[in-house]
Order: structure tokens, then sequence, then C-alpha cells
């Protein structure tokens, strides 16, 4: 039994855990236990709420948002001083390899605090000149304030680098905020926590609790009337649940949700181009990642070829251990979820798909049989009307679909009730720009993937959100405006 903790941080202190509540952290490379994390009760998550409130009504409230930028930016550069605790900490909850945290989750929480440290400080403010019936005139303008204690929820699969990008903008607003890490990745949430006090965050301004969703932290948090707004990224079917708590009291909500994203390869694509985007995006982070592409529509005279080419690059990919140079794929994150995502696999099986290549379990050896890994797999041979094209898989795994027109091609991608991302592959510029505009998606990517300018809108239509972070999208999320009317 391992004799470390992973803390809940309260009113800038990191709490001394109870020995009587408890859960497992677990390495999913290996189903190693390394760590206990101490579970939230409802009176902690009260503690912290009325930590973050006292923090709103003290000397954070007076900080100019110029010293707010400031704070972030002194983040950013502590996370990249200690960037290799960050890593360690990545890996352990999750198991990637550690090439790919430190390229993606640290340097994007470092970009992060950076980037909203500029938008959240330049954010300006609504003002209109009024002309009056009797000649004279008002001035109407708005002053922003925080939204106030924002509740932040987040999921296990880009842990640090989903919970900056919500944290930092609410920071940068003026707000405090109490958050709450999947149960399956807690550690860089509490190192975090450490960051920012040793960067001078005041007490109480960012506070964290650990647990589950029902009956635990989660639901504690968001039930909670001292919350003045919730932001959270998971599954829409945990949104739909955090909505009807929420909804009692008239809080705003920003969800990012599930996808069930399309890419549209076109007989004019670039297809080198084509066959590394779409090895990324089916198989990064081993398909964990809410914009990877599950639906594969291929234009009818070069299916077959894209087909043995992304079959290829599957093949090629190398599952082990983090610290290999070698690994390009980590494990699934949980035991739970892998028996999820092999479902789909047996159910494809079932509904007659072709497997071109994975569908099962892979014997590794070398001590990491006990971990949760699966094979890269891809289907031809299913069509819209089947469950593993319809649902969210969330694991690295895509089905591959033929279409001979434009019309056809956008009608397939479209027939989903998710609506996060698309990308659209094709040398036609025209044609790519006609495609993307009409995927009913909030992010459309033409020739890319997962290529990202912070200052733009992100989240999804349908199932897959409700808003829009990213830029000044945060910022009218995070804030309240308040109009003033003088009459002159
Ligand atoms: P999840 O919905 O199971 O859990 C997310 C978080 O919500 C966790 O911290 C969990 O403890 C908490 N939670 C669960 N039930 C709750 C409740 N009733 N009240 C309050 N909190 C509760 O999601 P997950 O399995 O951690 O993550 C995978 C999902 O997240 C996928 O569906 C993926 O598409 C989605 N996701 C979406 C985006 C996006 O930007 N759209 C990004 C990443 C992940
Ligand atoms: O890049 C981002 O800002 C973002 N929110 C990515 C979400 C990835 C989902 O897993």
């Amino acid at each position: 039994m391992t004799d470390r903790w992973i803390r809940n941080a309260v009113a800038g202190r990191l709490v001394d855990p109870d020995e009587r509540r408890s859960f497992p952290a677990i390495d999913p490379t290996d189903g190693r236990v390394f760590a206990r994390v101490h579970e939230a009760d409802a009176d902690l998550v009260d503690r912290a709420v009325s930590a973050a409130r006292a923090a709103l009504d003290g000397p954070w409230s007076r900080w100019s948002a110029a010293a707010r930028a400031d704070l972030l930016r002194r983040v950013a550069d502590r996370i990249e001083q200690r960037a290799e605790e960050f890593v360690a900490a990545e890996v352990a909850d999750t198991g990637k390899p550690v090439a790919e945290a430190r390229r993606l989750d640290v340097a994007r929480a470092v970009a992060n605090f950076r980037a909203f440290a500029d938008i959240a400080s330049r954010a300006d403010q609504p003002s209109f000149l009024t002309e009056l019936p009797d000649g004279g005139q008002a001035l109407n303008y708005a002053v922003r304030s925080p939204l106030g204690v924002v509740a932040v929820i987040v999921p296990w699969n880009l842990p640090l680098l989903l919970l900056t990008w919500k944290v930092a903008p609410a920071l940068g607003c003026g707000n405090a905020v109490v958050v709450k890490p999947s149960e399956e990745t807690p550690s860089t949430a509490t190192l975090l926590a450490e960051v920012l006090t040793e960067c001078g965050l005041p007490a109480g301004a960012y506070n964290v609790v650990h647990g589950f969703g029902p009956g635990s932290a989660g639901d504690f948090l968001v039930r909670h009337p001292g919350i003045d707004g919730v932001t959270f990224t998971g599954s829409s079917a945990t949104g739909t649940a955090i909505m009807r708590s929420v909804a009692s009291r008239v809080r705003p909500v920003s969800f990012e949700l599930g996808g069930k994203n399309a890419a549209l390869v076109f007989d004019d694509a670039d297809l080198d181009l084509t066959i590394a985007g779409l090895t990324r995006s089916v198989f990064a982070n081993t398909g964990q990642v809410c914009l990877c592409t599950e639906r594969v529509y291929v234009q009818r005279s070069v299916f077959d070829d894209v087909a043995s080419r992304l079959v290829a690059a599957a093949q090629g990919l190398r599952l082990g251990r983090p610290e290999a140079a070698t690994t390009t794929t980590g494990p699934l994150i949980s035991a739970g979820h892998r028996d999820k995502v092999l479902s789909y696999y047996q159910a494809a099986a079932e509904a007659g798909a072709t497997v071109l290549t994975g569908g099962g379990v892979p014997t590794l050896g070398a001590g990491l049989d006990g971990g949760w890994w699966i094979e890269p797999t891809l289907w031809s041979g299913l069509t819209n009307a089947d469950r593993p094209v319809r649902d969210e898989i969330f694991g690295p795994a895509a089905v591959l679909i033929p279409f001979d027109t434009e019309d056809e091609a956008v009608t397939l991608a479209n027939d989903t009730e998710y609506g996060l991302a698309a990308a659209v592959w094709t040398t036609n510029l025209a044609r790519g720009h006609r495609v993307a505009q009409r995927m009913r998606v909030g992010v459309s990517w033409v020739n890319t993937w997962f290529l990202r300018d912070l200052r733009s809108p992100f989240g999804g239509r349908g199932l897959s959100g409700i808003g829009r972070e990213g830029g000044e999208f945060s910022v009218d999320f995070y804030t309240e405006l308040t109009n003033v009317c003088v009459q002159i």
C-alpha cells in the first residue's frame, strides 16, 4: 500500500488527508496503485466554496486587470520551470507518452496562461452614444465584473490542458474557482495549486476538491448555493445531469461535451498529408480527445488506397512504456473505459464490420499486461445506422465509409446528434471552404486537425455543448456586464 497522498487545496493550503475517505490513483500502464486521493466530503466542498467567496470579497477583488495578467504570466513561467514535475504527474495519471505530455499538455498549459493574460486584460466593453428625441444625448457604457465563484469540472483525457483552458481566463477576469478534476487524473490540479500560491495568487482564489460525480464532490459542488456559474468539460450525459442540478438556481453554464467527429476525404486530397493527418486525428492520445475523428468518409475512387495506407499507419503505431522514445500510443484511462471501448469492438463485429486492423487487446509483456491497453482499430462495412458509427466511442477506433458526391459526404457527416468538429481533406480550396462551412459543428478544419488559435471560438452544437470559450468568448462567460446609462 502506498503512503503517498494527493490532497485537496482549500484557502491557499493543502488539506491534511482523511484516512477514512480515500480512493486509489492508478497507473493505467500496469494497474498499479501509486497514491491515495483524499475524497472531499460535502463539508470540505462547502469550505472550498466559502474560501472562494472570501477571496472574492477580499483583496483579490481590488487587483487590477494588469496585475492579474502579470500573475498569469508568472504562472506560465513557473509551470515552464517545473515542467518535468507536471509531465511526470500527467504521465502517472494517464499513462500517455512522456514526449506527448511535454509537447502537448504542459506546453498548452503554459500557452493558456500566456494567452489569457493578454486576452483578459485587453477585453473591451461596448458603449453607445444615444440620440434622444428632444435633441439630447445619453451615454450607454457597460462595465465588466467577475462572474463570481466558478465551479470548474474537467475530465481525464487532457487533464492539465483542459483545466488551465478554464482556470486561466477565469482568474484573468478576477473570479475565484473551485476545481473538481476527474477522479482518474487528480495530480496536476493539486500541483497547480502549489504553483499558483508560489506566484502570489491570494488564498481562496483557486481551490481543488477531489472526488467523483453523483453523491460525491462533483455533485456537492454543482448543487452548492454559493456558486455563480459552472464551466464543464466532459460527456454529454454528465452535462445533462449537471444542467439539471444547476437549473433550480438559474446559473450560467458553459459545456464542452462529447463528439462523433467526421473526416471527409475527397479524391483530390494530398494523400500523404491526409494519411498523416488522419493518423493523428483518429489515434492521438489513444483516441481519447473529444475532437478525434471516429468516422472517415472517403470518396469511392480513392477508398481502397486511403484504407490500405491508413491501416499501414495504424500498424506502425507503437504501444509501450511512456518514457520510451519509440512509444507513440499509451493505454486507455481505466479498466471501465476499456470495457466500454471493447463493447464497441464487439458491436462492430456483430454488425458485420470488416476489421481492417486491430479489434482486440494486445499482449505487451514487460510488466504492462496489468494495464488498460487496446489495439488501434479500423473498420469498413458499417453504415451510419450502426451503433459504433453513431455513439461516441472515445478510443483508438474509426470506421471508413465510401461516398460518391460532395452533397452525399456532407449529408453523411452531418447525420449525427453531436456537433463538435470536422476535418475536410481536399486540394480544391473552394470545396474546402464550401464543405467546412456546411458542417454543423463548432470547429471545422481544412487540411489540418487540432490546430488551435486560442483567440478563436471553441465549443460544440447539439449534444456537443452549450456556449463557446476561447478569446473574447471566454471573457464573455467569465464576466457579467452592467450597462450604465447617463443622460447628458
Ligand atoms: P465525465 O462526464 O464522465 O466526467 C467529467 C467530469 O465530471 C469528472 O470530473 C467527473 O467526476 C464529473 N462528474 C461526473 N458526474 C457528475 C455529476 N453528476 N455532477 C458533477 N460532476 C460530475 O467525462 P469523462 O469520462 O471524464 O471524459 C470523457 C468525455 O469528455 C468524453 O465524452 C469527451 O468527448 C468529453 N470531452 C469533451 C471535450 C470538449 O471540449 N468538448 C474535451 C474533453 C473531453
Ligand atoms: O484545445 C482546446 O482548447 C480544447 N478545449 C481541446 C479539447 C480537447 C478535447 O479533448
